[in-house]
């Protein structure tokens, strides 16, 4: 059975179809508006309870939050190599950046983006130069957050940094400048609209 992704191309939902991309297997789209509020339907919050987009659907299996989407298909198709596999040394890595992305890397990059200034660490994430540094040293010499290996922890910081362009940011860090650079000439590079 073919997997489903509810989508509006104008959100997060392009971040989890650049890991169906980059996965290379078979799903359908169905367009879920927000502009209609399809994402508030009964039916879709059956799927995704917080009323968000995007979510996955696999059968009788539902996934809702890019980092899970994300961390779902790495597992699904270890073939792939779009994960360190299970038990080797850089699956703890790979796990902490996955939730890194969204509890703090996200949160740090939306505040700057609007200007929000408050005492961040004690809501559980840093400012944005501190979150800056730490995806800098993560990187380190590159080109992925794994070496030579693209995985799933470079769509998900990857895709807050695309954004982040997308919407104006300047970052003034030429090693994430060049990050994004080399994220976005991949052939399945995330979208927009
Ligand atoms: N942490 C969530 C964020 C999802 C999210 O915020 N989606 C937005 C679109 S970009 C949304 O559905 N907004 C509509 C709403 O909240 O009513 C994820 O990664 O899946």
């Amino acid at each position: 059975m073919t997997m489903q992704l509810y989508f509006d191309p104008q959100s997060r939902s392009q971040v989890a179809k650049w890991m169906l991309d980059e996965a290379e297997v078979d799903y359908e789209i169905v367009t879920t508006l927000i502009k209609d509020k399809a994402h508030k339907r009964p039916e879709y919050l059956k799927i995704n309870p917080s009323g968000k987009l995007p979510a996955l659907v696999d059968g009788r299996t539902r996934i809702f939050e890019n980092a899970a989407i994300c961390m779902y298909i790495a597992e699904k198709f270890p073939g792939k190599r779009l994960a360190p596999s299970v038990g080797t040394p850089e699956r703890g890595r790979y796990l902490s950046l996955m939730v890194y992305s969204t509890a703090q890397f996200e949160p740090a990059m939306g505040d700057s983006l609007m200007k929000i200034r408050s005492n961040n660490s004690a809501r559980g994430w840093t400012n944005f130069e501190e979150a800056k540094n730490a995806v800098e040293r993560e990187l380190g010499d590159g080109p992925y957050l794994f070496g030579a290996q693209f995985t799933a922890a470079d769509v998900m910081i990857g895709s807050c940094l695309i954004w982040h362009r997308a919407f104006g940011g300047k970052l003034n860090r030429p090693k994430l400048d060049a990050y994004i650079d080399r994220l976005q000439a991949r052939p399945k590079g995330m979208k927009f609209g």
